[in-house]
């Protein structure tokens, strides 16, 4: 059993650096407490009898040395409407370093602990406000990197995502009752599901266990993002299109061959996708050792990438330099770029090889088929098939509690169909209900939730 006696704990809510406000939040039993020996209004308020969600105005002291700090807004919240629905307390002060480690030192000498990362939304969790999945989503929110992911991240701290699963939980603990009815009384007559429903309910449960689980892909992608990688031999265009793509001036183009020496990235969005779009340096044999490391570094960002865009240069015929970086791309996922459109050959031909590959023509300095462009890269990772309205998966830990659940449901599936003992059946629904619960947090352990809140920031 997780604790949930508490302690107060405080951090540091806002970026450190200089800012026009920052804000020191206290959570816990003794938040009003530790406020009151430490603030001062200049009307003399008594913190303990303020009403809850109001803003006082007044002055943080250091009683010992009746120094004036800061001035400063406090905000009184009282338990049970708040973020962790314990007391909370937060100081608006000047957003300065010294400032507020100075405050949060005080509050800490007069009694709250130093909060660790993530702990106020765990308490959220703990104390009942969210479920797991809930509280998890509050990071992919604080971190999302287009209003796309923002808005995934919102569908699913508002409930989205627990309620399907808790919908599905439902469907499941039914069909368990049935089962379970049948092993209690097995001569009896019971007005329950006949054994083709109850395969039927379970296959359909599963069905959409499945539908979820084929999400996650995509899902993922609008949570962390791609990394896309622009290949090709020297001087055929890559940097032109990463300037193009990212619609900045970011890379120097020059027409001589062997221009970009280190990798150069740029973050850009496409409908929503958070792209990391990284330039390299033409690949060819080079003896020039600052070139020759560029090139040991463009290797490597093919490895990396999820996506590579492999540049041709249509102006040109393909040689064989363009057919050994072919080679290197392997099994990538691979996009062909065929620039330089506005001065093409006439007898410019794609190699037999690599017919068949996703293509798009452009000119990198015109600014043609960029469009295009984005719009194959969008297709090639988004189906269409998740569509805005439905539930989207986008954390790995979810989706392989999806995938044991639904293993557990084939389990029971299976068991049921061969006619083995219901008990068997039922322990293996119960194990599916058991994983499902592991995403709302029904299910968890203290190692876990230890695992999940060390990825959020000191303060949330
Ligand atoms: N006509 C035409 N010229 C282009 C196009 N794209 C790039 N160029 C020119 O090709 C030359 C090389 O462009 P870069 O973008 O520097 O090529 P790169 O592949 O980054 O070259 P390295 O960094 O040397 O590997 C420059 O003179 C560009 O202006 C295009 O679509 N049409
Ligand atoms: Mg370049």
């Amino acid at each position: 059993m997780i604790s949930t006696d508490f302690d107060t704990i405080a951090a540091i809510s806002t970026p450190l650096g200089e800012g026009g406000i920052g804000i020191i939040r206290i959570s816990g039993p003794h938040s009003i407490s530790i406020a009151s020996k430490i603030f001062k209004s200049p009307k003399g308020i008594d913190l303990y009898s303020v009403k809850s969600h109001t803003i006082k105005y007044g002055f943080i002291i250091d009683p010992e040395k009746s120094e004036k700090i800061d001035e400063v807004l406090l905000t009184i919240m009282r338990a049970p409407h708040t973020y962790t629905k314990e007391d909370v307390i937060e100081i608006n002060c000047h957003g300065g370093y010294v400032i507020l480690n100075r405050i949060l030192n005080l509050v800490i000498k007069y009694g709250a602990r130093l909060a660790e990362p993530g702990e106020f939304t765990k308490r959220a969790f703990l104390n009942g406000r969210i479920d797991l999945s809930q509280a998890e989503s509050v990071i992919d929110l604080i971190k999302a990197k287009t209003e796309e992911a923002q808005r995934i991240a919102m569908e699913h701290l508002s409930g989205k995502l627990s309620e399907k699963i808790n919908s599905l939980r439902d469907l499941l603990t039914r069909v368990c009752a049935h089962v379970e009815a049948y092993i209690d009384f097995p001569e009896e007559e019971i007005d329950g599901l006949t054994e083709s429903e109850i395969e039927r309910e379970i296959m359909k449960i599963n069905s959409e266990i499945k539908e979820l689980i084929e999400g996650y892909e995509e899902g993922k992608i609008y949570r962390e993002g791609l990394k896309v990688s622009i290949v090709g031999k020297p001087n055929v265009g890559k940097s032109s299109l990463l300037n193009a793509l990212s619609m900045k001036d970011r890379a120097i183009v020059t027409e001589i061959p062997g221009t970009t020496r280190d990798i150069i990235e740029e973050y850009i969005n496409i409908k929503g996708l958070p792209l990391k779009i990284i330039d390299t340096a033409g690949i060819r044999h080079s003896h020039d050792i600052v070139e020759a490391e560029g090139i040991k570094r463009s290797l490597k960002a093919i490895e990396e990438a999820e996506l590579v865009l492999f540049l041709l240069d249509m102006s040109r015929e393909i040689d064989s330099l363009d057919e050994e970086i072919m080679e290197k791309l392997g099994e990538k996922r691979i996009i062909l770029v065929l620039n330089k459109k506005d001065i093409k050959r006439k007898d410019f031909k794609i190699p037999g090889k690599i017919q068949g590959i996703p293509s798009v023509e452009i000119s990198a300095l015109k600014g043609e088929g960029i469009d295009d462009l984005r719009e194959l890269i969008f297709n090639t990772f988004i189906s269409g098939r998740y569509s805005k309205e439905g539930v989207i998966v986008t954390k790995l830990r979810h989706k392989v509690a999806l995938e044991n659940a639904y293993e557990a449901l084939n389990n029971a599936l299976n068991s049921f169909k061969k006619g083995e003992p219901l008990e068997i059946t039922a322990m293996f629904l119960r194990e599916g209900l058991s994983f499902l619960g592991q995403i709302i947090g029904i299910v968890t352990t203290e190692d876990i939730l230890n695992l999940i809140f060390s990825e959020f920031c000191i303060g949330k």
